[in-house]
């Protein structure tokens, strides 16, 4: 068996269908993208030149012949709809190869002749959903496209070391100034590790998505979102700020952005003052617009029935309703009738994104919010999901409260919940990689240039869950880090605080019938992924890997997930208090056999099990997505509250 393992790998290798020759073309592709394929890389150079496109393919391919694609050298919105439309003609070109050759082949003609950011887009969300793509790691996408993820001074100062042939590294402050109390927290919605979570969950699933329905996609939209609202609200607390509003379409935006990022091609992102009064913008919508689809959402709530397509209604007071909802607010393709609900969501995003320039009257590019990758950095992202989460809120406390037997499990009888380590959270330098911010030719060598940036991280720290039971059993276990009082230091009850829980962590764990204590490390958890690999480093892997005629192994090749060092909110440099909120269920509510032994992906929590059914039965948030009239139901012998406090050092 082991020899039979072995040919097949040695034959993988030969044939360059093994991961590190995936691995080098996916890299190669993307190396230096706004410039020509390099003829060292021959295969791809020839493929560019020689290769004749087949089905979906030959159908963009005649869309180029025709001069109808976007040129090159120009900003892509996924937003923009024919430009949507160009880039998932390239997605479907990709899905359809049944061998890696065949989808590096498609890349490799089409990045010669499309829009790069059509082209990044489409080569990353085929990466994530082809089968042929397997084990490949995809490289982290602020150093693919920084100009996307820094800002302009970096940039120019990049400039400068490259035409001197001077390597540097510099500096990269958040955008704004102390004057401005939104920049205490600019570290958290400029995080690059973040602003890659959020935009790789959007591209495993994505709103135009036509393939095999995603299990709980629109719940998962609501749960992800919903989180990072909550992670925000706690970052603002830990610095003395409010807990962010919602949008108000008859009331002026209150905070303005300066993005101070420059498109590679396009000019500056457009800046907004302060308290902007909403205006119409010309071929996306009006504000009544928004307000009706608004309203007919809230309708449908209140209903607790959405009105599909032909006229029948889908009921949404049960636990599959907040996935509908999700869908319908998004909205994304499974939406039972975006002709009547809108795209409340997506319009919104476009709303904000274009309120500098609403009648296209300075032919300005799309603002930040139009893009995965930059709207975290503008405060009013938060605003606008706050009020995404009204909606679902509104959904979510109609339904009937938990009682105690419903939340209770009777063979779980947590004794005490410790954590060992501090919960201490420091800043931290991170080098980015500047490479591919520059335009050259083969002929000039690179010069090592790279940016510095602030970022958060905390101390390792372990959970140490003291358990009696009755009996053998495997149990689920989940973990919530809640801000125990509000902004005026006042401490919450638990149904005003449990829309403010973090999820930080949910696993399947086995009782052994006694006591026990369950260890669970805080880099375990199944919200996060580890820092992604840079690309430095992937290229030299593959490299010398291929040289070697050697494989590679990638087992967790995730790039959807909130970054591991940001699981802890700041907190506060005398402490910050916040419940520790530790559920023991019977783990009955795992969709799989053996949950105890399969972690299912280190990522579930905000991104699901890529390709599978999402692994926890229950509802996202549970048990605290439903009203809580009465605390005394959560007095339950498998449920444990406990107070903890959160350090930030200097
Ligand atoms: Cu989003």
């Amino acid at each position: 068996m082991k020899w039979l393992l072995l040919i097949a790998a040695v034959l993988a290798v030969a044939s360059g269908a093994d991961v590190a020759h995936k691995q080098q073309a996916i890299n190669r592709l993307l190396f230096k993208i706004t410039e020509p394929i390099r003829s060292k890389f021959a295969d791809l150079k020839e493929a560019s030149t020689s290769f004749v496109p087949t089905g979906a393919g030959e159908l963009l391919k005649k869309e180029y012949d025709d001069h109808r694609l976007l040129e090159q050298k120009h900003w892509f919105s996924l937003f923009n709809p024919r430009q949507r439309e160009e880039a998932l003609m390239l997605v479907d070109a990709l899905l359809e190869s049944t061998d890696f050759d065949h989808f590096k082949d498609t890349a490799a003609y089409f990045r010669e002749r499309m829009n790069e950011g059509e082209f990044v887009y489409a080569l990353y969300v085929a990466v994530t959903h082809s089968t042929v793509c397997d084990g490949v790691i995809l490289p982290p996408l602020y150093e693919v496209t920084p100009h996307m993820f820094t800002n302009s001074e970096v940039i120019q100062k990049a400039y400068t070391a490259k035409m001197t042939q001077t390597p540097a590294k510099f500096h990269m402050e958040f955008t704004g100034s102390r004057k401005n109390p939104e920049q205490r927290v600019a570290y958290f919605g400029e995080d690059v590790g973040m602003n890659s979570h959020h935009v790789h969950w959007h591209m495993d699933f994505p709103f135009w998505w036509h393939g095999d329905k995603i299990d709980r996609k629109g719940e998962l939209f609501f749960w992800v979102h919903h989180q990072l609202t909550a992670r925000f609200d706690a970052e603002r607390l830990s610095n003395y700020l409010p807990v962010v509003d919602e949008l108000y379409w008859s009331r002026p935006i209150k905070e303005g952005f300066a993005p101070h990022t420059t498109y590679r091609y396009g000019g500056e992102f457009p800046s907004r003052p302060d308290n902007k009064v909403f205006e119409a913008v010309e071929g996306v919508a009006r504000i009544r617009d928004m307000k009706e689809m608004e309203s007919r959402i809230r309708d449908a709530i209140s209903h607790g029935y959405i009105v599909a397509k032909d006229g029948t209604p889908i009921y949404l007071d049960n636990d599959h309703g907040i996935d509908i909802l999700g869908d319908v607010v998004e909205s994304s393709t499974s939406s039972p009738n975006a002709a009547y609900y809108g795209a409340l969501h997506n319009y919104a995003h476009m709303m904000l994104g274009r309120q500098a320039d609403p009648k296209g009257k300075f032919n300005m590019p799309p603002g930040v919010m139009e893009h995965f990758e930059t709207a975290t950095r503008d405060p009013s992202f938060f605003r606008l999901h706050k009020y995404m989460d009204s909606l679902f809120k509104l959904h979510k406390d109609k339904l009937k409260p938990y009682t105690a037997e419903e939340i209770g499990y009777a063979n779980a009888h947590v004794t005490e919940v410790e954590i060992d380590g501090d919960l201490s959270t420091y800043f931290e330098d991170f080098e980015i990689d500047l490479t591919n911010a520059l335009d050259d030719t083969e002929e000039i060598d690179d010069v090592a240039i790279s940016t510095f940036v602030k970022r958060l991280n905390h101390k390792p720290f372990t959970y140490k869950i003291g358990v009696d039971s009755d009996h053998e059993d495997t149990a689920t276990v989940r973990i919530y880090l809640c801000p125990k009082h509000d902004y005026n230091g006042i401490e919450l009850h638990l149904d005003e605080y449990r829309w403010g829980c973090i999820e930080m962590d949910k696993f399947w764990t086995h009782l052994n019938g006694k006591h026990q204590i369950i260890e669970r490390k805080g880099s375990e958890s199944s919200v996060t992924i580890p820092d992604r690999v840079p690309f430095h480093d992937l290229i030299k892997e593959a490299d010398d890997a291929v040289a070697a005629g050697k494989d590679l192994v990638h087992s967790d090749v995730r790039a959807c997930g909130h970054p591991a060092r940001m699981l802890l909110p700041k907190g506060k440099s005398e402490g910050m208090e916040f419940n520790l909120f530790v559920a023991i269920t019977s783990g009955d509510d795992a969709t799989h056999d053996n949950p105890a032994a399969d972690d299912h992906g280190s990522t579930h929590g905000y991104c699901g099990s890529h390709g599978e059914v999402y692994p926890d039965k229950r509802p996202m948030g549970y048990p605290l997505d439903r009203k809580v009239p009465d605390e005394r139901v959560f007095d339950v012998d498998n449920i444990n509250v406990s107070t903890v406090k959160v350090f930030h050092k200097e």
